[in-house]
């Protein structure tokens, strides 16, 4: 067995460290590192099943021009050409590079270099713009500089922990964990949240608020700190700038009825809100997507840094404002400066950083105001002013809003470039010359998580194909643009050293981030570092990185909350499921992790249902102005009358539906340019269906051609769960070639087709009009395998068979049928009772809420 190798997991920001084991040439193991401080020996399913993801198949292993394979010479150059031709016809700002919180911290500098330094321009802009930029102009505002004040000792040491538009126990399982091993030593959770999520489901209390109204809440509370003598008055006046009519306005319209009136919650919740933040001073208020993704975030944000520091709840031992980050390096690109609006290295684009930066890059051209914000950049993209566009790790035709708008734009580009791992992405599809880049699990460099740490990631397996990391697709670009003797790296801790020097370079203390003994760093010492922490316990001496070192609180106000409108008369909500990470192009790849959600649900009030004729599992059509897509309904008491909520994770790729990015309006946030993905005026109707079906394939096949055609891998292939209008027999044509053996019952509509080759079954259709469908679970154990033709056409063997129901456990596939049967007949009553007889639960832990709330329906139901 090959060593261990300390790396750190692909996906959120919570930065949990693994030990991976090679066992063989593209297969590993993965155990959670028991030494990482950011997960001391945790992961969540995400993490844990890793390995699933690091198969070849799928990857992008050549460069390509349009359908041609190409030679890297070929493609780069290509690429240094047509940006040197748009910048010499039409400026700088021509061109523009759209890039990633998931690129590590050395591929982000030279990318953010060559922009802002070489070629001239600050259009450079990246995905986390979409995801805390909001937070980052709450930072600045309230701060002075982009610092987050909070670490994750602080969740050891906080009596009461505020989740304000987090689904944590979803997208942060392992903050999560440590969160509720805090509540069961006796702190206090409150959730934030118009929808009753997994997380919502285990609060102390949850406010389930008008969508849009937390500067409300805050106020309100803010206002309620203030007349019950809860300001930290000696704080404010050491360290904090009060603006002067600040108090004035912060008493309008909070007091506690107007407040329940516009959040729309009970006055005696909000009482209870105001009465558990009163008695607990070590609060940590976590909050991410829910505040940040809206055309009100960064005055959100600034509401909730307005009460921690008016309380002094900031910079002590488990109390802070917590802005957990999304992406494994989102943090890491901020540091390096990758949004258009920020410079390296924590600076701005005041003139004396600006020549701060061009002396240290001893840069040519270097960019003297900010660039084009993601929304403003896509559509400059759409009108024409950009004339080549390179895109670096991720995927806007799917992720953007109005992402019907962004793939015309992508259509009309004179030239795209797409440096992905995956070979065929809806973004891809649009691009002039696609360029492999190195995965995780074969990339090396630094990331840094939310709570400042920066750790390292190293490779496990040798570079496939002929990928190459980030930063050397992106340095060679720049070396055949003509700047090769200012980007000549080998090694990424020559880019890190780099990095490093700029951090410390004039700063004379001004900027909290700063990274000092490492400019020096060995290639040794760089493979071989440790996890740290920059900028300490940062504003615990009352000092913030502003002119006067006072931090300042922001006036905010609520801003009105249009009721519904006649065309579109409900809300629509957008986020993630436990076990999907975006676009899915990974997360996609793992039989595991698509079970706890194989189809993209559009969740509706029970009530709101059946005033819209809606049938749980029928399939609806959600339209807003800006687009329409099919969803799977699912109801759920969970969700606010007139609400909706889709996730954000299926593609052109894996489904005719579930498109969600095409339904956001692309309207931004004035501070942060953050669109507002979590509330869009939508309407909802059901969809005419006449029959419904399923395929099972060995291999690949083309997505079938009909109204609903979703795919899920499974250990053997995929499988495409169907729906459509009009004669089913359209989607035979994309059945593999084999011995076809097939029943056809014309009476109800029924087809059923297996497909033979060797004796092995490689692929099945069942497709019926008004009849039932035979359980997917024991034909897709007979996918590849010898299988009797007439059991397969039966949809198994005779005799009853058990249906674990959809899996709740993936690491164990342990299914909800299956817990709840448990739970009644062996009388458990705690989750560890459900691990001891299923084992479910029991290792990665991401399911423990869900098993928590079926022994809670359990005893409801008995008590009942
Ligand atoms: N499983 C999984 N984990 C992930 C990711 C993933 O794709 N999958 N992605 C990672 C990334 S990049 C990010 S950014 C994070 C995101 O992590 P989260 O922010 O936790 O995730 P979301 O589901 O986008 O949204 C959070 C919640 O905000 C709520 N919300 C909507 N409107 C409002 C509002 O007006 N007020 C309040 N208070 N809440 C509101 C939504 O109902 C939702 O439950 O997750 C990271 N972790
Ligand atoms: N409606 C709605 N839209 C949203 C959101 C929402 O809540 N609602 N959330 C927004 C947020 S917070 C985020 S972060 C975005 C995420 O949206 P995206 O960034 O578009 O999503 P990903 O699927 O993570 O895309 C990453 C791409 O990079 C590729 N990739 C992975 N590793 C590497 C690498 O090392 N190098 C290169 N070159 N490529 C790599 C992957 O294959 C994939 O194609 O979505 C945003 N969009
Ligand atoms: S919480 Fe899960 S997805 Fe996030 S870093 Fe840890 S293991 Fe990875
Ligand atoms: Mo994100």
């Amino acid at each position: 067995m090959e060593a261990p190798i300390r790396t750190t997991c692909a996906y959120c920001g919570v930065g949990c460290g693994i030990v991976a084991t090679r066992t063989g040439a593209r297969s590993v193991t993965i155990a959670a590192d028991p030494d990482h401080p950011a997960n001391l020996g945790r992961l969540c399913s995400k993490g844990t099943h890793l390995g699933e993801t690091v198969r070849l198949d799928g990857r992008l292993l050549h460069p390509m021009i349009g359908k041609r394979r190409a030679s890297w010479d070929k493609a780069l150059d290509l690429v240094a050409r047509r940006f040197r031709r748009a910048i010499a016809e039409h400026g700088p700002d021509s061109v523009a590079f759209y890039v990633s919180g998931q690129l590590l911290t050395e591929d982000y500098y030279v990318a953010n270099k060559l922009m802002k330094g070489f070629i001239g321009s600050a259009n450079i802009d990246t995905n986390s713009r979409l995801c805390m930029s909001s937070a980052v102009a709450g930072h600045m505002r309230a701060f002075g500089e982009d610092v987050v004040p909070a670490s994750y000792d602080d969740l050891d040491a906080a009596d009461l922990f505020v989740l304000v538009g987090s689904n944590t126990a979803w997208c942060h399982p392992v903050v999560y964990q440590r969160i509720r091993a805090r509540c069961a030593a006796g702190a206090k959770m409150v959730v934030i949240d118009p929808r009753r999520t997994e997380t919502a489901e285990e609060a102390d209390l949850h406010l389930a608020i008008r969508p849009g109204s937390d500067v409300a809440l805050f106020k309100a509370l803010l206002a309620y700190c203030r007349e019950n003598g809860l300001i930290d008055e000696a704080y404010l006046a050491r360290s904090v700038h009060v603006p002067d009519d600040f108090w004035a306005e912060v008493g309008e319209g909070s007091d506690l009825w107007s407040a329940a009136r516009t959040c729309d919650v009970p006055p005696t919740d909000l009482r209870r809100f105001l009465e558990l933040f009163a008695a607990h001073p070590r609060t940590v208020t976590l909050f991410s997507q829910g505040v940040n993704q809206s055309v009100r975030g960064t005055d959100q944000v600034n509401a909730i840094l307005n009460l921690h520091l008016a309380t002094g709840r900031i910079g002590k031992p488990g109390a802070a404002p917590f802005s957990i980050t999304g992406q494994p390096n989102a943090m890491g690109g901020r540091e390096v400066g990758g949004l258009a609006s920020t410079l390296a290295s924590h600076m701005g684009f005041e003139p004396e950083s600006v020549a701060t930066v061009s002396q240290f890059w001893a840069a040519p051209n270097m960019a003297c105001k900010p660039g084009l914000k993601a929304v403003d950049l896509f559509r400059a993209v759409g009108e024409g002013r950009i004339k080549a566009l390179w895109i670096m790790a991720t995927n806007p035709a799917v992720s953007m809003p109005d992402a019907g708008e962004v793939r015309a734009a992508l259509a009309a580009c004179p030239f795209v470039v797409v440096s992905d791992v995956i070979a065929d992405t809806d973004t891809g599809r649009f691009a002039h010359v696609r360029l492999p880049a190195a995965a995780w699990g074969e990339k090396d460099g630094t990331v840094t998580n939310s709570e400042r740490r920066i750790s390292r990631q190293r490779a496990l397996f040798a570079l496939p194909g002929e990928t190459k990391p980030d930063w050397w697709i992106v340095k060679e670009v720049g070396s055949r643009m003509g700047w090769r003797t200012h980007f000549a790296y080998d090694h990424p801790a020559e880019i890190f050293r780099e990095h490093a020097r700029l951090s410390t370079y004039r700063n004379h203390g001004r900027r909290l981030f700063a990274l000092p003994g490492l400019s020096a760093i060995g290639n040794q010492a760089y493979d071989a570092l440790e996890p740290f922490r920059w900028g300490g316990d940062a504003f615990a001496d009352g000092r913030f990185s502003t002119a006067d070192g006072k931090a300042r609180l922001v006036p905010v106000a609520q801003r009105a909350l249009p009721g519904p409108l006649a065309a579109w008369p409900m809300t629509l909500n957008t986020g993630r499921y436990r076990d999907h990470w975006h676009t899915m192009t990974r997360t996609g790849l793992s039989a595991r992790l698509a079970r706890h959600r194989e189809e993209p649900l559009v969740e509706v009030h029970p009530e709101d249902a059946a005033a819209l004729g809606l049938a749980d599992g029928a399939i609806a059509r959600v339209a807003t102005p800006q687009g329409e897509s099919l969803f799977r309904v699912s109801l759920s008491e969970g969700q606010r009358r007139g609400e909706l909520f889709v996730p954000i994770h299926w593609t052109d790729r894996t489904a005719t539906g579930g498109r969600t990015g095409l339904l956001p309006r692309p309207l931004v946030d004035p501070q942060s340019g953050q669109p507002g993905f979590k509330l869009t005026p939508a309407s909802i109707t059901p969809a005419d269906i006449q029959w419904k079906g399923f395929l099972l394939a060995a291999d690949r096949v083309e997505r079938p051609d009909c109204l609903w055609a979703t795919r899920i891998q499974v250990p053997a292939g995929e499988v495409y769960e169907l729906a459509g209008i009009g004669d089913p027999a359209r989607v035979e044509a994309v059945l593999p070639k084999g011995e076809r053996i097939e029943v056809i019952d014309t009476a109800r509509g029924a087809r059923r087709i297996a497909v033979l080759r060797e004796g092995r079954l490689v692929a099945a259709l069942f497709v019926t009009r008004d009849g039932l469908l035979p359980s997917r679970e024991w034909l897709i154990a007979q996918l590849g395998e010898t299988a009797a033709a007439p059991a397969v056409l039966a949809g198994g063997p005779a005799g009853p068979r058990e249906d674990p129901g959809p899996i709740v456990c993936v690491c164990f596939d342990v299914g909800i049928k299956t817990i709840v049967g448990a739970i009644a007949t062996q009388q458990l009553t705690s989750v560890d009772a459900v691990g001891a007889a299923l084992s479910a639960g029991t290792n990665c832990g991401s399911c423990r809420p869900a098993i928590r709330r079926l022994i809670d329906d359990a005893r409801k139901i008995a008590n009942a």
